[in-house]
Parts: structure tokens; C-alpha cells; sequence
């Protein structure tokens, strides 16, 4: 058998590497904060745990096929987001729920994630020669969300939820915003001869590693990120 070595100058197998290691480290703290955190919160907590347990696993597979082949593991990528997204969807529900979220709002924001995510896999995978298409569709389903967040349901609620819950909703709310917004940017990257136009690596090889690692560094700071700030809504509301 071939041994597999990683070159000290390939970065998409270490922000693989490292990918793996932070999501593991981030659900064994949420995990084992659980039993010190107040009854209201721990769920919302576990959500966090779950998230980047979740992308734990997949990284693992992903880090792991990618060194084998050298490809960039797109489909692993998609379940993960899939099963991902949505829960994140579900922490805007929990803590907006006490200023009386219904149902249909968590609903409503689970629909969009999945359209956004379902055009991009196919832009990315089964029909890429329109890949500018499907990500024009994906991004209006990502604006329907922030629009959600900035502006619609989930910032009145959080209004009305008291301070703490304020105040973190309008930190996620810029992970929306921010964090996301660097998906559609590792997607152009990795999109054969650019997107609108813009085209920032010209090589096809290049083009799929600046993806990958583009979309690695999203998922640490929007994976990791998050969680920390519903673990820091736990620890600081006094409501
Ligand atoms: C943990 C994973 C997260 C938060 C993944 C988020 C993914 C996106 C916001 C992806 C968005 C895309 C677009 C807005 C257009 C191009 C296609 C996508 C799927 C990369």
C-alpha cells in the first residue's frame, strides 16, 4: 500500500487536519459545559454541541478522502451543511421561542437554508455548466435568511426577548451576514472559469483548493464561532 505523506505546502490537507481537530475540541467543551449550564439554556447549548460534533465527523471523512484522492470531497461537504444549517436555524428558534416564536418561523428559515443548499450542490455537482444560475438562486434563498435575521420575525422577537438575547441574536445575526457571506466567495473561487466574469484562479486544480480552504476557514469561524456565542448568552443572561 501507498503511503500518503502530506506536503509541508498543502494547506487544503491542513485546514483539513486542523478543521477536525477544532471541531472535535469544540463539542467535547459543549458537551462536558452541559451539566453547569442553567435548565433554559442547556438545550440551546447541546444544539451548539451537536452542530460541531456533526462537522467533526464529517471532517474526519473529509480530511481523509481528500488526502487519498487530492479531490475536494463535495458531496460529504453538502451532508454535512444539510444537516448543519438547519440546526443553526433551530438556535434562532430556541432562544427567540420565550418571546414567542412559532413554529412556522423555524420552518420557514430550515426551507430557505435547504433551497440555498440543495441549488448550490447542484450548481456545484450534477449541473455545473450553469453554475452561475444556481448560484444566483442559492443567493436569494441566503438574502430571504438575512432578511429573516436583519429584519423580519427573528429581529422582532429578539427585540422583545430581553437584552441578552438582543444583543446575541445581533451577533449571529452578523455571522449571518459576515461568516456566510464567505460561502458564495470559496463557490466563485472553485467555479470553472469564474463566476459574473470574475475569474481569481485561472488552474482548475488551484481553483478547487482555494475553495476548499476558503470553505474550511468559513466553517471553523461560522461552526465554532457560533456555539461560542449561545455559550456566552447561557453564561451572561440574567432573564
Ligand atoms: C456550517 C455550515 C454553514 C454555515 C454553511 C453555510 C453555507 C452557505 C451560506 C452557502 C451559501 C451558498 C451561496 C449563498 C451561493 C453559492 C452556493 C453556496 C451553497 C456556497
Amino acid at each position: 500500500m501507498e503511503h500518503l505523506k502530506i506536503a509541508n505546502d498543502n494547506y487544503v490537507a491542513f485546514t483539513f487536519f486542523i478543521g477536525t481537530m477544532a471541531m472535535m475540541a469544540a463539542s467535547v467543551f459543549f458537551f462536558f459545559e452541559l451539566s453547569n449550564t442553567s435548565k433554559k439554556w442547556r438545550t440551546s447549548v447541546l444544539v451548539s454541541g451537536l452542530i460541531t460534533f456533526i462537522a467533526a465527523v464529517h471532517y474526519y471523512y473529509m480530511r481523509g478522502y481528500n488526502l487519498a484522492t487530492g479531490d475536494s470531497p463535495t458531496f460529504f461537504r453538502y451532508v454535512d451543511w444539510i444537516l448543519t444549517v438547519p440546526l443553526m436555524c433551530v438556535e434562532f428558534y430556541l432562544i427567540t421561542k420565550k418571546a414567542g416564536a412559532k413554529i412556522g418561523l423555524l420552518w420557514k428559515l430550515i426551507a430557505a437554508s435547504l433551497v440555498m443548499l440543495i441549488t448550490g450542490y447542484f450548481g456545484e455537482t450534477i449541473d455545473r455548466d450553469s453554475s452561475v444560475l444556481w448560484g444566483v438562486l442559492s443567493g436569494a434563498a441566503y438574502f430571504y435568511i438575512v432578511y429573516l435575521i436583519w429584519f423580519g420575525e427573528v429581529a422582532k422577537l429578539a427585540q422583545s426577548a430581553g437584552p441578552s438575547v438582543a444583543k446575541a441574536t445581533r451577533v449571529l445575526a452578523w455571522f449571518v451576514l459576515v461568516g456566510w457571506a464567505i460561502y458564495p466567495l470559496g463557490y466563485i473561487l472553485g467555479t470553472p472559469g469564474g463566476l459574473f466574469g470574475i475569474q481569481l484562479v485561472s488552474d482548475p486544480a488551484a481553483a478547487t483548493h482555494a475553495m476548499d480552504i476558503v470553505y474550511n476557514i468559513a466553517d471553523a469561524i461560522n461552526k465554532i464561532g457560533f456555539g461560542l456565542v449561545i455559550y456566552t448568552l447561557s453564561r451572561n443572561s440574567e432573564d
